[in-house]
């Protein structure tokens, strides 16, 4: 296999300092003529041009004007080193953009051509130094038929345009900041266009765009509205203005990722754009206001400062992801609902980030090697790689943080740089802080991977007054990863005395209580920390807010949990302490063979939440939910799929069943009358009263009850938005309920040109709670729907994804026909999309952890698919390293 290693990086041998393009654009084939003003890089050895180029048609090559002679070596177009130390290269070729169903590239989707070029698209369109060190200004000429293709688009901005003979038309687009070819982009197709004038802080006039197809304009008023809060937002928390005439977003239906952050012109997945009441649910606008700003936010930070080289991708995405949070929770506005966010966010890194970190796929947030660098956009380096920023954040305080930033760019503003590069600019921008003490220390987040584990326990001292807090860190080891060393841990910290006071906070040796909120901070294996003027025992408060990416073991038991759950300040906390009141509970019905039943003392705490009428609807969601099948996995070893979702579903069921006059208080109390709104105050309530109706129906499903079922479909049919309508739907179909089908081809019928919903559709069906296997024999025959289709990415998810990664127990079966139907899925994927089919293969990641049969037959389906000589190098890497 062919490995990049970090340590092997080399500046590169030429410089491109100009790029100019032009297309003739056409479906079948599009002719590629590419002028490259080319400068020897003086401190490297003399060497032979080497350019990347993939599935290209080579025309002609010319330096100067002149011929010369080329090769083809390990897949790199060779030219042997000109004469002169600067010249110009001519390169004339073709691609096919129908024939690529890759989605990396230059595509075509619908009637229209579209680009994708991160990581390594761009030498799919020509010949070039494809690496992201490589900046240059482009010059682009787009020319294709006016009928066809009446919008042309590329990064910049506009020129000229006019006609051209034989029904042809041209655009001319120059961007004049330097830029590497991963942030090129164009667009030719039948687009029309919502637009704003902003003007910014500093003055100046911006023309935004949101192009989208005809028909869909009336769907991109909130994708609008994100772009304007975005610029506004960037504006006054980092003084980071827009700095293009011109920033146009484009929707596109076929897209391997979710949006892309091209310069001036991004490119969104429709996912990520198209809202109305009617087609989206309320979390379907808060990811688009999330991802409008994360590729906004991208702007600086990924395109003004870009990365050195792709191991340094959480540099931009680590950083991005942590902007994007926090924009989404200084929208979100009420410390409850920013605190709803944040639970939202620590749930899909330990869902997703912390099994990652335990599998085959484990790698530091800067990454030391890779086979396909597409396999390195994950949970690691966007979500631990956020954690690490927020780790710095709490540090150094957020005027510290902003200071960092401003000196972040003043030294590297226009230049690719590393990781270290931004940790020392935050470390001398606040030269007493703990992170500029301990800079070494921090930066092991970037080398080391794994989560670590943080132990406390506490000890409280009548006598003196004193609380006294052991405090010790260890990082597992992995493999090709033994000795690892303590890590930079903010340790966020309160006390609660039993009544649930928080108690001022004075460590041994200050002369007064500081706050009853602090961050303590570790830099090594073992601390103590000694509270005193401790007037009561007390329970502590640890992690709060998560301030690290950490499994806690805090050896609190229930009685303390339940201190916390009550009374904690911290909104987080206070969830936490539930879900690990219910962690234990799971655990203890897995490790016996009696039917699982939840206890009284757990009931009536959950009750005490749902009454709670000083709590906020949507924190009480999260509170009522169990901790997922995904979570519970990960939390223990040797896990029996089948046995856990029986486990969780009796206790589903019990919660159910005691809770329902409290449920039908829930669903009564939380209808929201007023017209919709996407924001957090409605979206909590309909998330409740969701919720509550699922449960409703869930115990009218034990009860043979017909009321709840008939209300639920009722509300279905005449739901104003898609929240409560899909809400009521799901409620249906996850309690199998006879009325399900009914509703789902009335659901069918009413969104078929629909393409998010019909997504929706089918994901809905592929997540249902498994029984008896009717819902995996679902999803079998639902490929063979006539809108199902595998070459679109969002409908192949939609199914494929519903099943690996939020059905367990449909997919871990004890006949193996999960694992059987996921390796011909990923064979027959790789053929067609190496980044789909790689994802999708990350489904059996954690094999090891299961316990038999389905540990031997998950090995023997990924050694199917090993056996496959022709795999991609992106399937081929992640199959390699789960059989390692
Ligand atoms: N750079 C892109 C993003 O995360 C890749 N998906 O925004
Ligand atoms: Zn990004």
């Amino acid at each position: 296999a062919n490995i990049v290693r970090r340590e092997d990086y080399l500046a590169p041998a030429y410089w491109i300092r100009t790029v100019d393009l032009t297309f003739d654009l056409d479906a079948a084939k599009t002719i590629v003529a590419s002028k490259l003003f080319i400068e020897r890089n003086l401190e490297q050895m003399e060497q032979p041009l080497r350019l990347h180029g993939e599935d290209l048609n080579l025309l002609r090559v010319l330096v100067d004007g002149q011929s010369v002679s080329f090769r083809h070596e390990d897949g790199m177009l060779v030219i042997d080193a000109p004469q002169q130390s600067a010249f110009t290269l001519e390169i004339r070729n073709t691609v096919a953009p129908e024939k690529n169903t890759q989605l990396s590239g230059l595509y075509a989707s619908g009637s229209g051509l579209f680009t994708q070029c991160e990581a390594e698209g761009f030498r799919r369109i020509t010949y070039f130094l494809d690496r992201p060190d490589v900046m240059a200004v482009y010059t682009v000429t787009l020319r294709g038929d006016k009928q066809k293709y009446p919008v042309l688009l590329s990064n910049g901005n506009l020129l000229e345009q006019g006609d051209l003979d034989n029904g042809r038309h041209f655009a001319k687009w120059h961007d004049p900041f330097r830029k590497p070819s991963y942030l090129f982009a164009l667009v030719a197709a039948d687009l029309v266009a919502r637009e704003q004038r902003v003007r910014s802080r500093s003055g100046r006039d911006h023309l935004l765009q949101v192009f989208v197809k005809r028909g869909d304009l009336e769907k991109t008023e909130h994708a609008m509205n994100s772009l304007v809060a975005s610029m506004i937002w960037d504006e006054h928390r980092f003084n980071l203005p827009l700095d293009l005439e011109r920033f146009m977003i484009v929707a596109v239906d076929d897209f391997n990722m979710g949006a892309m952050e091209n310069k001036g012109l991004n490119i969104f997945n429709t996912k990520y754009v198209l809202a109305s009441a009617a087609t989206a649910t309320d979390a379907d606008f808060d990811g688009i206001e999330s991802v409008v700003g994360h590729e906004y936010f991208h702007n600086w930070t990924g395109n003004r400062i870009t990365c050195q080289d792709w191991f340094q991708l959480s540099l931009k995405e680590g950083l991005t992801v942590f902007r994007d949070q926090e924009f989404s929770m200084d929208m979100a506005g009420s410390a409850s609902a920013r605190a709803v966010r944040r639970i939202g966010d620590v749930r899909s890194l330990r869902e997703r980030q912390f099994p990652e970190d335990a599998g085959p796929m484990s790698h530091p947030v800067r990454p030391d090697a890779y086979q396909a660098i597409d396999n390195f956009y994950t949970a690691t380096v966007y979500e631990k790689g956020s954690e690490v920023v927020r780790v710095i954040h709490t540090l150094v305080g957020q005027q510290g943080f902003a200071a960092g930033m401003a000196l972040y760019f003043q030294r590297h503003d226009g230049f690719a740089v590393t990781c270290d590069d931004f940790a020392q600019a935050m470390a001398d921008a606040n030269p007493y802080s703990p992170l500029a003490h301990n800079l070494d220390v921090f930066k092991r987040w970037y080398s080391q991977a794994g989560t670590p584990r943080l132990t406390a326990r506490g000890e409280y001292n009548a006598a003196n007054a004193t609380f006294t807090l052991y405090l010790s860190q260890h990082n597992p080891a992995l493999p090709g990863q033994n000795d690892k060393l303590p890590q930079l841990l903010p340790v966020a910290v309160g006390l609660l005395a039993r009544d649930g006071t928080a108690l001022p906070l004075q460590l041994a040796g200050e002369d007064h209580a500081v706050g009853t909120d602090r961050v303590l901070v570790m830099t090594e294996a073992q601390h103590t920390f000694t509270f005193v003027n401790v007037q009561a025992d007390c329970v502590p408060s640890l992690l709060r807010g998560f301030s690290a990416p950490v499994v806690l073991d805090d050896g609190l038991t229930d009685a303390d949990l339940l201190v916390l759950m009550a009374h904690d300040t911290d909104a987080f906390n206070r969830w936490e302490a539930g879900q690990r009141l219910a962690l234990n509970r799971i655990r203890a019905a897995l490790n016996s063979d009696a039917p699982a039943a939840l206890d009284d003392a757990f009931i009536e705490a959950m009750r005490a939440v749902l009454n709670d009428t000083r709590l906020d609807p949507a924190f009480k969601e999260l509170a009522l939910l169990l901790p997922s099948e995904v979570y519970v996995a990960d939390q223990v070893t040797g896990i029996d799929p089948q046995r856990l979702h029986s486990v969780r579903e009796a206790m589903v069921d019990q919660l159910a069943t005691a809770l329902h006059a409290e449920w039908e208080a829930a669903f009564a109390a939380n209808q929201v009358r007023a017209g919709y709104k996407p924001d957090a105050v409605q979206s909590g309530q309909r998330a409740l009263a969701n919720l509550a109706l699922t449960m409703l129906v869930r115990h009218a499903s034990l009860t043979g009850d017909t009321v709840w079922p008939g209300r639920a479909y009722q509300r279905f049919k005449d739901a104003s938005n898609m929240t409560d309508r899909l809400g009521a739907l799901e409620a249906l179909v996850n309690s199998h309920s006879e009325l399900a089908q009914p509703a789902l081809d009335r659901f069918h019928a009413l969104f078929r040109h629909e393409a998010l919903v019909l997504d929706k559709f089918f994901m809905l069906q592929g997540r249902a709670p498994e029984k008896d296997g009717r819902v995996f024999a679902r999803i079998k025959q639902l490929m063979q729907h006539p809108d199902f289709t595998l070459t679109n990415p969002n409908r192949a998810r939609s199914l494929l994804f519903a099943l690996t990664a939020g059905n367990p127990a449909a997919f871990h079966r004890t006949d193996a026909a999960g694992y059987v139907f996921w390796a011909d899925m990923v064979i027959t994927l790789d053929t067609l999309n190496p980044q789909l089919a790689s994802r999708f293969a990350r489904a059996l990641d954690r094999w090891t952890n299961l316990a038999e049969p389905y540990r031997s037959a998950a090995r023997e389906a990924i050694a199917r698919v090993s056996a496959k000589a022709d795999l991609s190098s992106d399937t081929r890497e992640i199959i390699d390293r789960a059989l390692a």
